[in-house]
């Protein structure tokens, strides 16, 4: 995946990055080091955080209102492709039972592989992705699986490493990629390594882990997940455990350590695994507030390209998405340079729910096209986004919006016409809700409201999607207005036009707010993505307003009443349209 797209750079994209790498760091002020503290079974971080960082994100997009001074304008022959696939995250537990215990396991993902993609490109009752994120699959102690005691084998309640090829083989017969939680900042405290290391001073793992002690450091300070105090206290002496007391660090300044974690990740790859999704990656050396900075930001990322370049020796195009819970993307950047491909963009994430949820253009693709300038700078062009509206650590999108199904559609035709990789969450396409604590935003995937799938999975009851208040699969799958519906149509359309599944993005002045417009071009083809975010209809004039050959023709629309005439491009109420 890398590289084809490496010494693709055009000189006006390279000229604009020194200015974007300095308006970028003078935004990165703080960055919201209490967010992650989830697997540590706090309940703390609620709708408050997000709501403060969406309208720090808003306000910053705000100066790209006015003038489209897009780079790729002057230099529209080479952009910055970004190869893309849809990717969807999976809680095992939750999602399909093949055996009837009530517990989601490998053998129920592949039951339900079909209605991932079942591999035929004519069928449409399919969602269509590409991809799957496997959240921990590893044996844990946790319901959620945060904290590994065996990094080669499978969690006995999802099955064997026998059902997991298995899994690989039908997934790629049918063009799915699997990548799985790869949760290596810390392992369990039941894990064998610590239960050694704990138990004897002088054990051959003591060093694996950071002991206060040990040492001669103070066990002071606080923790940069936000949990309070990262030190523990176990037979006289404290541990570090930068999450929670039951996930304490690994230190990787011991060169076992490292080779051990290569070791694991090549483990999987040469099993087949598509690549990773690295939990916690810029906490491998953040341990305590006092730790941020360059200096460690630095160490972290030295770890990493030395994590990726043995990847490479296995299999070159592996993806590798790192979870680094920031939303500047001065923070992220140092990680795209020969390290991960992609890092969640939790920025935009709010931006796309800020604009449903208030119904007007908050010109997030000004702000994108901005950050992919300098990330295509850091990454050689190699890297792409991984756009995603929640994930398993924060408050369902469907619970964010209120149950308004409208603004859920809108939400989705935003997320699934960005460029790179858009992931949705489990549960997501039908409207899931829930809310923290956590187990109550990873609720048992409903796939049919009268009981009557014998897949259904029931380890959690239900707080939040009862059928009184979620649709499932079932009742879904056959109503052309489902949500269901319309996250299948959204896919097939990345499928079948180029320009959004791998363009770049350029802002598009719509010169109505009620209106977000962005174009999405490839070296040799280009769209026009409208939405109007309103109840009412929109209209859009489009003669003097784009650079370049007009857009001509309504290529796809989610609402057949919307219409070009002319140059007059008019909406109905929450509608997403494609122009080329
Ligand atoms: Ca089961
Ligand atoms: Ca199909
Ligand atoms: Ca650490």
């Amino acid at each position: 995946m890398m590289k084809q797209w490496s010494s693709r750079r055009s000189w006006a994209v390279w000229l604009s990055c020194a200015a974007l790498v300095i308006g970028l760091l003078a935004g990165c002020s703080d960055s919201g080091g209490t967010s992650e503290q989830e697997e540590a079974g706090s309940t703390a971080q609620t709708g408050q955080e997000q709501g403060q960082n969406a309208g720090k994100a808003e306000s910053a997009q705000e100066p790209g209102r006015e003038a489209d001074t897009s780079p790729s304008e002057s230099a529209q022959a080479e952009v910055d492709e970004q190869p893309s696939d849809v990717y969807y995250e999976i809680f095992v537990r939750s999602f399909y039972d093949s055996d009837g215990d009530g517990v989601g396991d490998l053998r129920g993902v592949i039951e339900k592989l079909d209605y991932l993609n079942d591999g035929n490109p004519d069928t449409i009752d399919d969602l269509g992705v590409t991809g799957i994120w496997l959240m921990p699959i590893n044996p844990s102690p946790s319901y959620h699986g945060y904290d590994v005691t065996d990094y080669r084998a499978i969690h006995p309640e999802y099955g064997t490493l026998e059902d997991f090829k298995a899994l690989l083989a039908e997934a790629e017969k049918r063009g799915i990629k699997v990548i799985m939680d790869l949760v290596v900042n810390h392992t369990s405290t039941e894990h064998p390594w610590f239960k050694e290391a704990a138990a004897d001073p002088n054990s051959p793992t003591r060093d694996w882990y950071v002991w206060a002690e040990d040492q001669g450091k103070k066990p002071t300070g606080s923790s940069a997940a936000g949990s309070g105090t990262p030190w523990h206290e176990l037979n006289g002496a404290h541990y570090m455990g930068t999450f929670w007391g039951g996930m304490p660090d690994l230190n990787f300044d011991n060169p076992k350590v490292r080779e051990e974690m290569k070791d694991i990740g090549a483990y999987w790859l040469e099993m087949g695994v598509d690549g990773f999704r690295i939990d916690a990656a810029k906490h491998i050396y953040e341990d305590l507030m006092s730790d941020k900075g360059e200096a460690t930001t630095a160490k972290n990322t030295a770890w990493w390209q030395e994590f990726r370049s043995r990847m490479n020796e296995v299999n070159p195009d592996a993806y590798i998405v790192g979870e680094i819970w920031d939303n500047s993307a001065a923070v992220i950047a140092p990680y795209l340079d020969k390290a991960f491909d992609s890092g969640f963009n939790f920025g935009l994430g709010e931006s796309m729910i800020g604009a449903v949820t208030n119904e007007k253009d908050n010109n997030l693709a000004f702000t994108l096209e901005r950050t992919y300038g300098l990330f295509s700078k850091v990454s050689g062009g190699s890297f792409s986004d991984a756009a995603f509206l929640t994930n398993h650590d924060m408050n369902r999108v469907m619970t964010q919006l209120n149950g308004n199904l409208d603004h859920a559609k809108m939400a989705a035709g935003i997320l699934l016409t960005m460029p790179g990789n858009p992931f949705i969450y489990y549960g997501e396409e039908i409207g899931m809700r829930g809310a923290k604590p956590d187990e109550q935003i990873r609720e048992p995937m409903i796939w049919s409201n009268t009981g009557s799938d014998k897949g259904q999975t029931t380890w959690e009851p239900l707080k939040h999607n009862r059928g009184d208040q979620v649709e499932g699969v079932v009742q879904q799958t056959d109503d052309p207005g489902s949500l269901l519906s319309r996250y299948r149509t959204l896919i097939a359309w990345r499928h079948e036009m180029p320009a959004l599944n791998r363009g770049t993005i350029e802002s598009f002045a719509s010169g109505n707010e009620s209106v977000m417009a962005y174009v999405r071009r490839t070296n040799d083809s280009k769209a026009l993505v409208v939405h109007n975010l309103s109840g009412k209809e929109q209209r859009v004039e489009l003669a003097g307003t784009s650079g370049g050959d007009p857009f001509k023709a309504l290529a796809k629309t989610t609402d057949d009443r919307a219409a070009l005439n002319g140059s007059s491009l008019t909406l109905p109420p929450y509608t997403t349209a494609v122009l080329e």
